[in-house]
């Protein structure tokens, strides 16, 4: 923004005003409503362009405060990030319960039905660092912050609702395999190499996650469209002392969705904010997302009775076992103000809970109760990070610690001890505070694995078995294409092997996609595979379609020339769908339509691949369509949409765009044509089912 003009001169550049400097240069005004720049002493600055010279063109001066307290001060800016889920996204809202569940808990949140707590969730991906992208086959965090009025409840869970590990002490050993190798610094938010399926392949326990890390599920289309799991079994106590076992789902209103492994590749390049951005855009349009809190309650004597132990992590409970009550919603409706002030500083932890919620024995959870606050003091620097806005309880709260980096809530007073005889400060009450369900616990101090965590792959055959044979080929896909980067032959047999023990069909297809000479024998055992457990219907995400195309959206290609009723119509209806309707357009600003009406796109072509779209829609006119004909980006648009199974809908006028996609021979009923405005409700309506499965076999044959 340099010039040679007169010095002082007010100017306008674009929409913002702007003041020449004494050196040419320009700044902001700092008149009206604009306030005077200070630094951190609030002493106010008079130039914020030059450092102080000897001279014009002389040596820097130490005395410059304020260039040093500027440089100081960025060279501080980052902090370590996350040992896991580095890269998250967080957004406000609040919890509204529906119904009384004083039967169960004493939790305050739940005893009014109508009650709105705050509330503040990241989502995240799990192995990448902060700046990777959000398209990465992994499992995403979902960590949920209830601002109750008896303190916070951190709900901190993930969009698969087993784990990895049994026992705590595993964690690092995880976490170390599953990131960048340690030597080469790569491969960065994968888990396609040698150690993470080598440590994989080891943990037999590992196996029924690793089943529903290769499904779709790691692929979220969206943070909107996953659901979400507590994972661990938890308490719930009533007034009466009465504890009910219970595990914690969200459910998402809009349902689940995810993308093809392919359009995720391709996402990654295309926008690799294409999460945080989706949540953001719907927040900010007023679209807000809604999950219901979902419990299964059970008590001591189901937990006896079941196959297999509810303090395991890597077990689920199935839902057409203990049915799920929807006891609540959780919207979010406010992005943050400040992403490192929220979203980084956020502070999660297990142990955070409130009287009515407690922990049971799970050995995972119990590790994670001392992770979570131990990791926080290295992360945020200071016991008093719980000072911060985002972490403070929005109830009032007294404690008698004191001191430390950073404190800025302090006590007034001279008592800081209790019991006092000052008549001061805070004290325990036995009535409302915290008590410890008295579980009975006895035995001796052992380092075993309980006996009734051994059974590693029944579930693992029961998730598999519950996938419709769409879901089925893609976690068949997805263990060959992560086995393949594998460039041990012995881990990726070792992985076969303990496929051998989930499904047979399921381990030969893996086998035969990784062209493995010969079988390897199936892993031994401490538990056979159980044979018998019935389909689960609820774990497949296909089963439980949204039958909605709501909160989607539809990129329509345009040119010149673009029907001008069509695209109306296709307005009206996505709009009246809760749909969204994005124009592409070959040139950044819009097209003349039709009618001669200018139409302001949303996106420039390669700027707007298919890939971030749900559907598409290809409106050109005739000498539009030969002009995309010839771009290879309008050919991907077009051959991406085909190959990812979305719901193609064109005018006719189009014609030699599909034929140059390659795509015209193989038009199916996914692809429907768009005559005339009166074709664009059939087309929305198809679009419910969200992708046209049945052409998958025709485009994906290895
Ligand atoms: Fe963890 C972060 C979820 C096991 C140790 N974890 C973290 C976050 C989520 C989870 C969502 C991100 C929170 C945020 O957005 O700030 N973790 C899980 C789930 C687990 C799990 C669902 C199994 C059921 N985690 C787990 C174990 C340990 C940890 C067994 C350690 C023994 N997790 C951590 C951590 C992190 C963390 C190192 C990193 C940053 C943080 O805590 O605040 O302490």
């Amino acid at each position: 923004m340099r010039t040679n003009d007169s010095k002082g001169k007010r100017v306008r550049f674009a929409d913002e005003e702007v003041v020449r400097g004494q050196g040419g240069e320009t700044h902001q005004a700092a008149s009206g409503k604009t306030p005077t720049l200070t630094t951190q002493q609030g002493i106010p600055v008079s130039d914020d362009q030059n450092s102080l010279k000897v001279g014009a063109r002389g040596p820097t001066v130490l005395e410059d405060f304020h260039f040093r307290e500027k440089l100081f001060h960025f060279d501080h800016e980052r902090i370590p990030e996350r040992v896991v889920h580095a890269r998250g996204f967080g957004a406000h809202g609040y919890f509204e319960n529906y119904a009384s569940l004083a039967e169960f808990t004493k939790a305050d949140l739940f005893q009014r039905p109508g009650e709105k707590t705050p509330a503040f969730v990241r989502f995240s991906t799990v192995a990448g660092n902060k700046g990777s992208a959000d398209l990465a086959r992994d499992v995403r965090g979902f960590a949920v912050k209830l601002y109750t009025k008896q303190g916070n409840w951190d709900l901190v869970g993930n969009n698969i609702p087993v784990f990895f590990i049994q026992d705590a002490i595993k964690f690092p050993d995880l976490i170390h395999a599953a990131k960048q190798e340690p030597d080469r610094g790569f491969p960065q938010a994968q888990t396609a190499h040698d150690n993470f399926w080598d440590f994989i392949s080891l943990m037999p326990e590992s196996i029924n996650m690793a089943l529903w890390i290769m499904s779709d599920r790691t692929i979220p289309r969206s943070f909107r469209f996953m659901e979400g799991f507590a994972v661990h079994t938890f308490r719930l106590v009533n007034a009466e002392g009465k504890s009910t076992f219970v595990k914690f789902h969200w459910k998402p209103k809009l349902g689940m969705q995810s993308v093809v492994w392919n359009e995720a590749l391709k996402i990654n390049g295309a926008d690799p904010d294409f999460h945080r951005r989706d949540l953001w855009d719907a927040i900010q349009a007023g679209d807000y997302p809604e999950w219901e809190l979902g419990l299964q309650l059970f008590d001591e004597d189901f937990a006896d009775t079941f196959d297999f132990d509810v303090l395991d992590a890597t077990k689920i409970i199935p839902e057409e076992l203990v049915p799920i009550r929807r006891v609540g919603r959780l919207v979010l409706d406010r992005t943050v103000d400040n992403f490192f002030a929220e979203t980084e500083q956020v502070a999660f932890c297990t142990q955070n809970i409130v009287p009515g919620v407690d922990f049971t024995d799970d050995p995972l959870l119990q590790g994670r109760n001392f992770s979570y606050l131990d990791t926080q003091l290295k992360r945020l620097g200071s016991p008093n990070f719980t000072h911060l806005p985002i972490n403070a309880p929005k109830c009032p709260f007294h404690t008698l610690q004191q001191d430390g980096h950073m404190a800025f809530v302090n006590p007034k007073g001279r008592a800081n001890y209790e019991p006092n005889s000052w008549g001061e400060g805070p004290r325990e009450s036995p009535d409302k505070g915290f008590s410890t369900y008295p579980s009975d616990v006895q035995g001796q101090k052992l380092r075993v694995r309980s006996e009734t965590f051994a059974d590693h792959y029944s579930q693992a055959r029961q998730f598999y078995k519950s996938q419709t044979d769409i879901e089925q080929r893609h976690i068949i896909a997805a263990f060959t294409f992560e086995l393949s980067k594998v460039e041990r032959e012995a881990i990726r047999a070792r992985v076969v092997s303990h496929l051998l023990n989930v499904d047979q069909d399921l381990a030969k297809a893996v086998a035969k996609g990784l062209r493995l000479t010969q079988l390897p024998p199936p892993a031994e055992a401490a538990k056979p595979t159980r044979m018998d457990l019935p389909e689960s219907p609820a774990l497949s995400i296909i089963k439980n379609g949204p039958g909605s195309f709501k909160g989607r959206k539809v990129g329509v290609l345009v040119t010149d020339g673009a029907d001008a009723d069509v695209l109306a119509a296709l307005q009206q209806q996505l709009q009246r769908e809760g749909a969204q309707m994005i124009l592409v357009a070959p040139q950044v600003g819009g097209v003349t339509a039709s009618d001669g009406v200018w139409v302001e796109a949303d996106e420039k072509l390669d700027g707007g691949p298919s890939v971030v779209f749900d559907a598409v829609v290809l409106l050109p006119s005739s000498d539009g369509a030969k002009l995309l004909a010839s771009e290879a980006t309008a050919r991907d648009f077009v051959a991406d949409a085909f190959a990812h199974l979305k719901f193609i809908a064109y005018d006719e006028a189009a014609q030699p765009l599909l034929d140059k996609a390659g795509i015209a021979n193989d038009l199916d009923e996914g692809c429907v044509t768009l005559k005339t405005a009166a074709d664009v409700a059939g087309f929305v309506q198809k679009c419910r089912q969200l992708r046209w499965w049945e052409r998958e076999p025709k485009v994906k044959r290895i």
